[in-house]
């Protein structure tokens, strides 16, 4: 299954959950709550080294950059 990590706070998570939608991936979303720093914890740290949100994870591997994930989705 696919995961998504995100948070209530832009477009670029937005657009990720909807190209998963729109694309029926299976997918688990978490919300990670950035006013307790939960984006830089060493958990999300190891998803992206800059600790930014969204990341999509599958099969042990995380994907970044929102732009990224639209792209692939068209392949
Ligand atoms: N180009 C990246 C931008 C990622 C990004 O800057 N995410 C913001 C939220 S939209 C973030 O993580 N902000 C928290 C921080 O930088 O600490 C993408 O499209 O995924």
């Amino acid at each position: 299954m696919y995961h998504i990590h995100g948070a209530n706070v832009s477009s670029n998570i937005t657009k990720t959950v909807y190209v998963a939608e729109e694309l029926g991936i299976d997918f688990k979303y978490t919300n990670l709550d950035l006013s307790k720093g939960e984006h830089k914890s060493p958990e999300h740290l190891a998803r992206h080294p800059l600790g930014k949100i969204p990341t999509l994870t599958h099969d042990g591997e995380t994907l970044f950059e929102s732009g990224a994930f639209v792209d692939i989705s068209q392949a």
